[in-house]
């Protein structure tokens, strides 16, 4: 008898999660709050920091209109044509990917736009990106990334201010700076058409992100989930007017370890479709990376070595997903 192999394709790739047993779900007691009108907000931003590497943030000013606006742009986007939509991929890493992440072999329940925030970097493929519906997309990106990087750099200071340090812009300088590496990631969770297939999918796998900081914005469906301090994972309630703040790699080596750059994941309910987005904040190529003077005067005391975020990104690019990258930066 001759039995035919399934063909490989890359939905057998993406694992499913066969006995999905719920984590639990951080609540708003457990998952670190803060308004940022709060003039006790540096405190509780370098605790969230030290204890979990992530929070909410309430009251940053952002309009929703605009978070909607963005939202509607992207939803119209994934709704494009497949033929069309590749159009603007694959992605390099700029560009519309579909199921694979980064160059690596990895895989997710996942459709994305990523788009560098600085604009003399971009790509043809980023052009594509707003070839079908130009100038709203393209002002509400701009407008969206102008209005995020504030809130990155605010919330930095505050974590300079919280950690003592006397320059209170050390840490925004960098994004604030116009050769920031920043940019901004628009990710599609899609449903699942056949009955069969809805089922609770890896959308994107356990990571964390190598920047400085990650500013979260989703709609109102699940996914999210946060590894806490004993290995465990939580899911985060979805908020659709609040921001999730991630500390970065970059931000664990500035701060030497004093926050962790958290790791996450995002498990696809497929019977909702999710759209999340996400600013990086990132350091110009050139900036070199390592634990802050002000915090750490002797350099026998930094736990890792000095890099540029140029090579870092370089070694994040050679790396899969869920690797460990600060492990080749670590002193020995
Ligand atoms: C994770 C965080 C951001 O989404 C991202 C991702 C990037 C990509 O998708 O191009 C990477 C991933 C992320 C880390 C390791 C490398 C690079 C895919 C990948 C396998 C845009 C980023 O900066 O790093």
């Amino acid at each position: 008898m001759v039995v035919l192999s399934q063909p490989a394709t890359l939905d057998n790739h993406i694992s499913v999660i066969p006995t999905y047993k719920p984590v639990p779900v951080l609540t708003s007691q457990t998952i670190p709050v803060v308004d940022l009108t709060d003039p006790e907000a540096k405190t509780r931003i370098v605790k969230a920091c030290e204890e979990f590497g992530f929070f909410k943030v309430v009251n940053h000013g952002v309009q929703s209109e605009l978070m909607s606006r963005l939202e509607q742009e992207a939803v119209d986007f994934f709704s494009l044509p497949q033929s069309l939509k590749n159009q603007a991929g694959p992605p390099e890493p700029y560009g519309y990917g579909n199921k694979r992440i980064g160059p690596n072999g990895d895989v997710g329940w996942i459709e994305y736009i990523l788009l560098n925030a600085n604009p003399q970097l971009s790509s043809p493929k980023t052009s594509a990106v707003f070839r079908q519906s130009p100038q709203i997309f393209r002002e509400a990106v701009e407008e969206y990334m102008k209005e995020l990087r504030e809130v990155s750099c605010k919330v930095l200071e505050m974590v300079a201010e919280g950690l003592g340090i006397e320059a209170r812009d050390t840490l925004s300088k960098m994004v604030r700076d116009e050769k920031s590496d920043s940019c901004l990631r628009l990710n599609h969770y899609p449903t699942a058409e056949e009955e069969a297939e809805k089922n609770v999918k890896v959308g994107f796998g356990e990571h964390t992100d190598p920047q400085i900081i990650s500013v979260l914005r989703s709609n109102n469906t699940a996914g999210l989930q946060i590894c806490v301090k004993d290995g465990s994972w939580v899911a985060v309630p979805p908020d659709h007017s609040s921001f999730f703040i991630n500390v970065g790699d970059a931000l664990q080596v500035m701060t030497n370890g004093r926050f962790k750059s958290v790791k996450h994941r995002v498990l696809a309910d497929t019977r909702r479709s999710r759209i999340s987005m996400i600013y990086f904040g990132g350091p110009p190529l050139s900036e070199k990376i390592a634990p802050l003077p002000s915090l750490v005067p002797k350099q026998d005391d930094w736990l890792y070595k000095e890099f540029t975020w140029s090579q870092y990104k370089s070694s994040a690019y050679k790396s899969k997903l869920g690797d460990y990258r600060l492990g080749f930066f670590e002193k020995q």
